[in-house]
């Protein structure tokens, strides 16, 4: 009697059910998104829906507010169902024209129902902790880049006494707000708005994170486009006091990421590596206590810029998964 060929590392996982009935789920889920395509708003929100619905063991949909416009905001929460877990924060889609910010929320959920129970770091982060991922916090935003302004950035809210539209929602929280690298003009691309979280979008999140502070023990935001993984501070030249510790973790998720494809990242606290620039989530979770705070600014380093071709968006996706599971689970080593 010949053995069937059977690939060896799945011999080597006990329970072959699960595997099987894993790569059928696949062949659904794979079929029936395109995760190396650019997704407009409708498809991502009857994703969430999907994602959760396909996934009831991991993937639990969330409402965490509603848009100026009126759109639901929904919020995933992938993870193992267990007591007292510590949670990492992840948000796409702060500014509406960085398309490859929401792909990447999009390609981790799916990386992360796929690999589960398969590859051990997946398993022991999804074990140990639970992933709250927005996947599009300025949904309003992204959709007005799909049917009017490509190039669009900020919020739509209405501005009073003005007719120029929207707040740059990384200009809006309660970190040094709109004192450097703002404008309190809002015509202005980085608007700070009328007030620390006056925009419905950054209160939704603001109020999130403060109501599961307890259990949130890293924030990371996904931008494009530079090639940049930054810490804070950016609304002061101060180093904060875990700058040393910062530093390692994001030197070694760079190196991590660029053994894929080589893609260089530079990194550093963000006033002094980008801009100084007041009013951004990553200062503000900073100061929450959220001590491992950061922010991805993905490929390019500007051939392409905003309009990343769908072609860059698998290695894209691949290196930036890297560096995130290398910061989960350094977090995970270092709860706190
Ligand atoms: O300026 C921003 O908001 C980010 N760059 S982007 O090109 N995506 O707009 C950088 C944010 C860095 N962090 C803070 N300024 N707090
Ligand atoms: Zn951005
Ligand atoms: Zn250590």
């Amino acid at each position: 009697m010949e053995l069937p060929l059977i690939p060896t590392n799945i011999i080597l996982i006990d329970n072959l059910q699960n595997v099987l009935n894993g790569q059928f789920n696949n062949r659904v889920r794979s079929t029936g998104y395109q995760y190396e395509k650019y997704n407009n708003w409708e498809k991502i929100e009857a994703w969430t829906a999907d994602i959760a619905n396909e996934n009831p063991g991991l993937v639990s949909r969330l409402q965490i507010g509603t848009t100026f416009e009126g759109r639901p905001m929904y919020l995933l929460k992938v993870g193992k169902p267990s007591a007292n877990k510590k949670a990492i924060f992840m948000d796409c889609g702060f500014h509406a024209r960085e398309w490859i910010s929401p792909a990447f929320c999009q390609w981790f959920v799916r990386e992360a129902v796929r690999t589960y129970g398969k590859e051990t770091i997946m398993t022991q982060l999804l074990d140990n902790l639970d992933f709250y991922v927005l996947p599009v916090l300025n949904i309003d935003g992204y959709v007005y880049t799909w049917t009017n302004n490509r190039m669009w950035r900020k919020t739509r809210s209405v501005n009073a006494g003005s007719s120029c539209i929207g707040t740059d929602p990384n200009r809006n929280f309660n970190a040094g707000w709109c004192s450097v690298g703002a404008s309190g003009r809002p015509c202005d691309d980085t608007f700070c708005g009328t007030k620390p979280e006056s925009e419905k979008e950054t209160k939704a999140l603001a109020d999130f994170i403060r109501g599961n502070l307890s259990t949130i023990k890293a924030y990371l935001t996904i931008h494009s486009y530079s090639q940049l993984l930054l810490y804070p501070y950016s609304y002061t030249y101060d180093v904060t006091k875990d700058n040393v510790e910062l530093h390692a973790i994001s030197k070694a998720a760079v190196k991590e990421l660029a053994t894929l494809h080589g893609t260089k990242y530079t990194y550093g606290p963000g006033a002094s590596t980008i801009y100084p620039a007041a009013g951004g989530s990553d200062d503000w979770a900073y100061d929450q206590g959220i001590k491992y705070s950061f922010t991805f600014e993905l490929r390019d380093t500007g051939r392409y810029g905003f309009v990343l071709p769908e072609s860059q968006i698998k290695p894209t996706c691949e290196e930036t998964l890297i560096a995130v599971k290398y910061i989960a689970s350094y977090v995970l080593e270092h709860l706190y």
